[in-house]
């Protein structure tokens, strides 16, 4: 007699299993530190109703974590398409920045413009308003600050990035840099701990590029973190660098002051295309920005860089 086999289909391309923290709950700190010590940068948690030790000293030791697929396959499609009814409302309206935050476009491999970066998403996408205040981030919320909140209308708002490798590409890449610099910007204060949460729809090997960095380096001095590498010029591969590889719908968490960047996909045309989002979570004073709200000092350098990066291609 023979039997059908129930197989995996070829092409399934899944995680390794995340970490079985089911009898690890209660872990003191400095048994959750010498573990979390101990584990690869390959590691991956499920995120549950509050994080865990565990989860908590991984992040304090290397200054990043990954959760497995917070977002569902259904809900991974869904933000693309969302992000591309932004895109088409931006481009048709010509809108160049959001509550004072530029829209970034680039051309697509196809040669047509593209948004690269847009902030305030959250507030342009209803569905992506719900889901990301959803109570699936609580967890998530509470490990930035019992006082903490999702900064939709601060700062930068959501922020959404698409790196694609193409001739018209203003972003194919984004060179060595901490964010924790961006808010000494926004203060003038010298960053203290800040942690940043990522959202990831596509699945990136560590060969197609992506998100590369340098683990404990949130750790550092003020000084090595104003000077270790020049900010956003530097590209090269440091040898202590981590790939942090994604499978779609996955959720990190990074310290801000860690060193990090993205490398350009080794691929070219609408293969290499990678999107990440990054929400802010503020508990600073509440400081809503609006229409009439002006672009940040250092995104205007940006801003004229970009510019003159596309006319020098003309
Ligand atoms: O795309 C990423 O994952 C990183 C983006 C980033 O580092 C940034 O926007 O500051
Ligand atoms: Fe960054």
């Amino acid at each position: 007699m023979s039997t059908a086999a129930v197989s995996e289909p070829v092409s399934a391309d899944l995680p390794p299993p995340a970490v079985d923290e089911s009898t690890l709950l209660d872990l003191s700190d400095a048994d959750a530190r010498a573990r979390a010590a101990k584990m690869p940068y390959s590691v991956r948690f499920k995120l549950r109703d509050a994080i865990t030790p565990l989860q908590k000293a991984y992040l304090d030791i290397h200054g990043f974590v990954v959760f497995d697929r917070v977002l569902t396959s259904e809900e991974v499609p869904r933000l693309i398409a969302e992000i591309k009814e932004v895109e088409t409302k931006l481009l048709s309206s010509g809108t160049t920045s959001v509550f004072g935050v530029p829209v970034w476009v680039g051309e697509d491999p196809d040669g047509k413009p593209f948004m690269q970066r847009t902030g305030m998403f959250s507030v342009q996408s209803e569905w992506a308003h719900d889901l990301f205040t959803s109570s699936r981030f609580e967890a998530v919320r509470a490990l930035i600050g019992e006082d903490a909140r999702i900064g939709e209308r601060e700062k930068d708002g959501v922020v959404v990035n698409r790196y694609v490798n193409a001739p018209g590409s203003l972003r194919p890449n984004l060179g060595w840099h901490t964010d924790a610099m961006r808010d000494l910007f926004y203060n003038w204060k010298v960053p203290g701990p800040m942690l940043n949460v990522g959202i990831h729809p596509d699945r990136v090997r560590p060969e197609d590029g992506g998100l590369r960095l340098l683990p404990g380096t949130h750790h550092d001095s003020f000084l090595m973190m104003a000077f270790r590498k020049p900010y956003f010029v530097a590209h090269k591969p440091d040898k202590n660098e981590v790939a942090v590889e994604t499978w779609p719908g996955d959720l990190t968490v990074h310290d801000g002051r860690a060193w990090h960047r993205v490398q350009t996909s080794p691929h070219t045309g609408w293969k290499s295309l990678r999107h990440s989002l990054y929400i802010p979570y503020v508990r600073d004073a509440y400081a809503p920005k609006d229409e009439n709200s002006k672009p940040m000092w250092y995104l205007r350098v940006f801003d004229v860089y970009l510019s003159a990066k596309k006319k020098l291609r003309k």
